[in-house]
């Protein structure tokens, strides 16, 4: 019998009875894709229930990222963060743009408002921040910069669709932002993804670029790309869109039960929820203190792999330790990011994983801590800025 396995995600997938009808009205339509009718309705949908101005759909969320940086017309340098996806990084190198890297605040391993203004040079042109686990960034500190200097900022949302801030879709915050309906997301069409915009005409242009630059027959204003979403996948996103605020429910049952389990080992540390958020429970993190816990993160990681439980280390190595990056200047001196990165691993999280799993999950994790009886006992939990002590990059 072949042995059980506990993913770090199980993509969430709608009743399959309700996605038939919608599959034969688009066998019977033979319109499958170019801005289809599902394709429209989803589009509405989707701004109406995050609650922003207008929705670009894309086949996935990196073609989006590309797509935006071309509606704004990046060039020169971007500052972004070391630590997120390859795909943020890659679709500045793939748009001719040169990252640069700032390091992370500690608390929520998000680009650093405090260190961008130093990496400021007269090629900057933008900001590419990631609302990393779907937490917000500081975006008024951000936003105050960017208008301080005359940058445009795009948000990588990959993980932070339905995150809202102050009652607000964070979504609407920058110029653009990018959300991920990859299979692996809280909201998923498969693959797929979005451009969030602010105005109709920013809409169009997105709307060209995304269809090769297309404005009709035989108009074509811009090099676009193929980078369309499909109608089977609008048709499917649209039933999902019925069911996500359960599928939070269920994520958000999985995370408060973790975090019950897991507070009072030493050297374990997970993320507060940010204040003035709703947050949509789309990973979860813990950080792994080796002199406090007794084992290396990457102990844990095989342990848990040895019950047939898969973590993932989102994200390790940092993207500026890749051969395309490492050589760039900015990729020095990201000393939190690099500890953060020695420190993941993120436990399997989806709205069907088991309590008992939950349950076994942290008995290993408690099992495996190595306290030190000699040493005074740790405050556990404590967070980075409390604790302040960062290894020097290696
Ligand atoms: N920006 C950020 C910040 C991102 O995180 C991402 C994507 C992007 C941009 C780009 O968006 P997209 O172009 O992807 O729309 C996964 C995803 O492929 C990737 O979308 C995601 N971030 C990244 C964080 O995670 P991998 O290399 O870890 O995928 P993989 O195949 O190893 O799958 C992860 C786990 O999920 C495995 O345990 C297997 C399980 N799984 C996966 C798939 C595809 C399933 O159970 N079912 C499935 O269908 O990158």
């Amino acid at each position: 019998m072949e042995k059980r396995k506990i993913l770090v995600t199980r993509p969430q997938l709608p009743p399959l009875n309700e996605f038939i009808p919608l599959l034969a009205d688009i066998w019977d339509s033979r319109w499958l894709t170019n801005n289809g009718k599902y394709h429209q309705e989803f589009e509405k949908a989707l701004a109406n229930y995050l609650g922003v101005p207008y929705v670009v759909l894309f086949a996935n969320g990196t073609l989006a990222l590309m797509a935006a940086l071309q509606c704004l017309r990046i060039k020169g340098e971007v500052i972004t963060t070391p630590y997120s996806f390859v795909a943020t990084t890659h679709s500045l190198w793939w748009n001719d743009i040169k990252p640069v890297f700032v390091d992370i605040e500690p608390d929520y391993c998000n680009l650093d408002p405090e260190r961008i203004e130093a990496a400021i040079t007269p090629a900057t042109t933008a900001i590419l921040p990631v609302h990393v686990y779907g937490n917000p960034c500081e975006v008024d500190k951000i936003q105050d910069m960017a208008d301080y200097y005359g940058l445009k900022v795009i948000y990588d949302a990959a993980h932070a669709f339905g995150v809202r801030l102050k009652g607000s879709s964070v979504l609407n915050y920058g110029d653009l932002s990018i959300v991920s309906f990859h299979a692996t997301k809280v909201f998923n069409t498969i693959e797929g993804g979005a451009i969030i915009c602010h105005d109709i005409k920013t809409k169009k242009r997105l709307d060209y670029l995304k269809n090769f630059g297309i404005a009709n027959e035989t108009t074509v204003v811009a090099p676009g790309i193929n980078a369309k979403m499909n109608e089977l996948q609008a048709a499917y996103g649209l039933l999902q869109l019925k069911y996500f605020d359960t599928v939070i429910d269920g994520r958000k049952h999985i995370t408060e039960k973790y975090k019950q389990g897991l507070k009072n080992i030493p050297g374990v540390r997970y993320l507060d929820e940010p204040q003035e958020v709703d947050y949509n429970y789309s990973y979860f993190p813990i950080f792994i203190d080796e002199s406090e816990f007794g084992r290396s993160r990457d102990d844990l990681f095989e342990e848990l792999k040895k019950h047939g439980i898969y973590g993932r280390r989102y994200f390790y190595p940092l993207i500026s330790e890749f051969p395309t990056y490492r050589g760039l200047p900015s990729a020095k001196g990201l000393g939190i990011a690099y500890e953060v990165s020695r420190q993941i691993i993120c436990l399997p999280l989806y709205p069907d994983l088991a309590d008992e799993i939950v349950d076994l999950i942290i008995s290993i994790i408690s099992e495996m801590v190595q306290v030190d009886s000699n040493k005074v006992p740790v405050k556990v939990l404590k967070t980075y800025k409390e604790k302040r002590k960062f290894p020097k990059e290696k």
